[in-house]
């Protein structure tokens, strides 16, 4: 054990012994009022227990915030520390340069042990890992392939529980020995297409969710963009891709637009039996859909009951998970050196504002959860209001292993927050920058402005700018901008954002663009 003891020397660190382990569970779409703990208007629903106990145990973020509301992106900036314009990853099409310095690289520098297990979503291989196992691209939810430097192999089962296997199997063979590690654990669940266990098929089948209070908002209100996205329950989410309805006489495959054809891929993928299961959960309910002959606002209740359903059976999915790799740890007696981080890459519309998916900077897609149990540090049911970002998850990880924080990181560590601290110069906004359009979705770019108050958006693309009065309008459903009420808000909103830019050094290409262009999107399809 050379390495760790030399380091220790060197860098004047606390011994190897000392340092904390970190588990990160990081999944996909989960937005954290699908979490219990959150509270909100689905906090009837029993969703999350396992996830319940971390928040009871550890501190709760109340004002966590991604800095681009969408996958690859938001991981890009977790591992560098950086924005989006900074690490290079601006879209999902990108190709992530593995080259440059991540935490990862940097803890495992310091004599972590490093191993990275489940979604990856960058498209190159990861680096800074002495194991991964990744699945390629968006991954399957049933029968995923699998990627280690080994090459490609087919796992049958469910992927939750696989990544979930394979994290554990990793912890048998490296955890609780001279070096702390470093285990992300990240899933595919609760992406769309909301595929769960079978063993959860059936959860919620008596009861009707709540509905998400601005399910038929129509965005008359809004700048152009929220009137031409492909986002809709009503308009864009197909009845058989995405809500498992049975192909029927009259059923359209094209309609909604907003599929790539994955999740039909992944039922064919299917093992007979599995097959089975999932074409028995839904066939009674199926049925009496069609026989009901649903249309309007009828027809948007029933596929948002069966989109949030689904999408919450894979949340469970989830939760079981993170009771099983806590479990591990305390079987293990490594609870008390473990760290447990919750997160994911971003929120989620649960039809709010008629909506699925994310990418907006609209609250319930720029809130990403995370809950943090950092043994002897945390306080059991803490909460914390201090605005943060992934941006500064690195930098978090490297103070938590007692590393230094390179200079050119954006973030800053959240460590003071989570002893308990309220730095007296803690930021009091956040920079937010979406690039991925046209594309799926058809979402604008939008760069923007959060502070406690107020949310300044600017689409300039399309030259149209929003303006939030969040303690007024938490649901963000009146645009005031151009208000004269709020033209001096507006006025230092405008000098706080250019600021922000300038600080975060964001010379990234904003220009309004021509007209006829912009006529297009304008008319939809
Ligand atoms: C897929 C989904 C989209 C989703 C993107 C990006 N379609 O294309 O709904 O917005 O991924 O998601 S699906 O037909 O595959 O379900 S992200 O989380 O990777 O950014
Ligand atoms: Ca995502």
């Amino acid at each position: 054990m050379l390495r760790p003891l030399l380091l220790t020397a060197l860098c004047g660190l606390t011994a190897a012994g000392d340092r904390p382990n970190i588990l990160f569970i990081f999944t996909d779409d989960h937005a954290p009022h699908a979490i219990g703990a959150y509270g909100g208007w689905l906090s009837t629903v029993d969703t999350t227990p396992n996830l319940d106990q971390l928040a009871a145990e550890g501190m709760l973020f109340r004002r966590s915030f991604c800095t681009n509301s969408i996958c690859g992106p938001s991981r890009a900036v977790i591992l560098t520390g950086k924005h989006s314009h900074k690490n290079g990853f601006m879209n999902n099409g990108n190709q992530f340069d593995g080259d440059q310095q991540t935490f990862p690289k940097l803890l495992q520098g310091v004599g972590y042990k490093t191993a990275m297990i489940g979604k990856w979503h960058l498209r190159s291989d990861p680096q800074g890992f002495d194991h991964w196992d990744v699945l390629p691209g968006q991954g399957d939810y049933y029968n995923p392939v699998l990627i280690n430097k080994d090459g490609k192999r087919q796992v049958e089962g469910y992927c939750t529980d696989i990544v979930t296997d394979l994290a554990i199997e990793w912890l048998d063979g490296n955890a609780g020995g001279d070096e702390p590690f470093l285990l992300m654990c990240q899933h595919k669940a609760p992406h769309r297409t909301w595929m769960p266990a079978a063993r959860h098929l059936n959860l919620w089948d008596e009861v009707d969710l709540p509905e998400a209070p601005t399910l038929f908002d129509r965005h008359l209100d809004d700048a152009s963009p929220a009137r031409f996205q492909e986002m809709e329950i009503d308009r864009h989410m197909n009845i058989v891709y995405d809500t498992f309805q049975t192909p029927f006489e009259g059923w359209d495959p094209a309609a909604g637009f907003a599929n790539d054809g994955s999740g039909f891929r992944n039922l064919e993928k299917m093992t007979p039996a599995q097959r089975q299961a999932w074409d028995a959960a839904f066939a009674d309910e199926n049925a009496a859909m069609l026989q009901a002959g649903l249309e309007g606002d009828d027809l948007v209740r029933w596929k948002y009951q069966r989109y949030l359903k689904n999408y919450l059976r894979c949340i469970r999915g989830v939760d079981e998970s993170v009771g099983r790799l806590r479990a591990y740890l305390e079987e293990h007696d490594l609870d008390d050196n473990t760290v447990v981080v919750y997160s994911s890459d971003q929120g989620f519309y649960l039809g709010d504002h008629g909506w699925f998916d994310k990418r907006w900077m609209y609250e319930e897609s720029l809130a990403m959860p995370l809950i943090v149990h950092w043994p002897s540090v945390t306080a059991p049911g803490s909460e914390c209001d201090a605005m943060v970002q992934n941006l500064d998850y690195a930098e978090t990880f490297l103070e938590m292993a007692g590393a230094a924080i390179p200079g050119d990181m954006q973030g800053r560590s959240l460590a003071p927050l989570l002893r308990g601290q309220a730095p007296d110069d803690w930021r009091t906004s956040i920079y937010y920058h979406y690039y991925e359009f046209p594309s799926i979705h058809r979402v604008a770019r939008h760069y923007g402005i959060r502070t406690e108050r107020y949310k300044l958006i600017r689409y300039y693309q399309f030259g149209e700018w929003e303006l939030f009065d969040l303690l007024a309008d938490p649901d963000e459903l009146r645009n005031v901008h151009g208000d004269p009420a709020y033209d001096r808000v507006t006025a230092g909103l405008m000098r706080q954002l250019e600021d922000l830019r300038v600080g975060y050094d964001d010379d990234s290409d904003v220009s309004v663009m021509p007209a006829d262009w912009q006529a297009e999107f304008r008319a939809g399809r």
